[in-house]
């Protein structure tokens, strides 16, 4: 006798299934035993690589005014000491320029006034720093997205270095400016702003006037204060120890994932 068509169907939905729960196609990078997830963590526990997997998109939780507590505690340069940045400082960074310079088309060299004439994103949000204190703060800028997109990274460019007007470090060989490096994928995110505004005032000094990097889903040491330059690269290799940070460079990590 032949099978009613509405029950062929269901059979052969019903061993599709079976199959398919055979070769657990519905594994996913979340689930504690997946396949994908081992292999990802199979180097060095969870590796930047399945960090990434893992977090995709997701944005860093942004909080309201009533989460300010108190202000941004400044900490690491807190007033570059250099003869070009003191000046600037004094005419209010009249004569500032974001230079954007490397692998990109189009070289830009940006004032103040043009970074606040672009579209601005405002944020609140936790700031966490590698010694264990925490601040919440709303900071207003361009993201670094539309500033990247003017400037055309090559199809080579895989990392943004931010070079900082503060000296660090200073020794008998010289003296080494602060620098940090974020991936496109981070420098095209969403929440990622070249800031110029804390708090509803303009950057203090002790926050990185006139522009710093805001990157909220790292750790305190990857958002640049001071910053003139930012340079596309695809490697560290020319770049103080190789690392692509100052701080990674004396043995942080990189990828400073919160
Ligand atoms: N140029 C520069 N950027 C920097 C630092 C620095 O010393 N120089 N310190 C970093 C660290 S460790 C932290 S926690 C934050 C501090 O930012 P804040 O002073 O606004 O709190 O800036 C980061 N960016
Ligand atoms: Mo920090």
């Amino acid at each position: 006798m032949p099978v009613p068509m509405i029950d062929r169907r269901k059979l052969l939905l019903g061993s599709a299934a079976l199959a398919l729960s055979g070769c657990k196609v519905f594994d996913s990078a979340t689930d504690r035993d997946s396949a994908l997830r081992r292999l990802f963590a199979s180097h060095e526990g969870l590796t930047q690589t399945a960090q990434r997997a893992l977090i995709g998109d997701r944005l860093a939780p942004e909080f309201t005014e009533a989460d300010i507590r108190q202000g941004q505690r400044p900490n690491g340069s807190v007033d570059p000491s250099g003869a070009d940045y003191r000046q600037m400082a004094e005419t209010g960074f009249a004569d500032y320029r974001l230079t954007v310079s490397g692998l990109v088309d189009t070289p830009l060299s940006l004032s103040l006034a043009d970074l606040t004439a672009m579209p601005s994103r405002t944020q609140i949000t936790r700031h966490d720093c590698v010694e264990g204190w925490s601040c919440i703060a709303k900071w207003q800028g361009v993201p670094l997205g539309t500033v990247l997109t003017l400037a055309k990274p090559k199809l080579t460019a895989r990392y943004a270095v931010f070079h900082c007007y503060d000296a660090i470090e200073r020794s008998l060989s010289g003296e080494v400016f602060y620098y940090e490096s974020i991936d496109l994928l981070d420098a095209y995110h969403a929440q990622t702003i070249l800031a110029y505004a804390m708090n509803g005032a303009p950057l203090p000094v002790a926050n990185g006037a006139p522009l710093r990097l805001r990157v909220e889903r790292q750790l305190g040491y990857k958002m640049a204060k001071y910053v003139h330059t930012i340079e596309l690269v695809d490697s560290f290799a020319g770049l103080g120890f190789g690392k692509g940070s100052y701080w990674a460079d004396r043995g942080y990590e990189w990828y400073a994932g919160i």
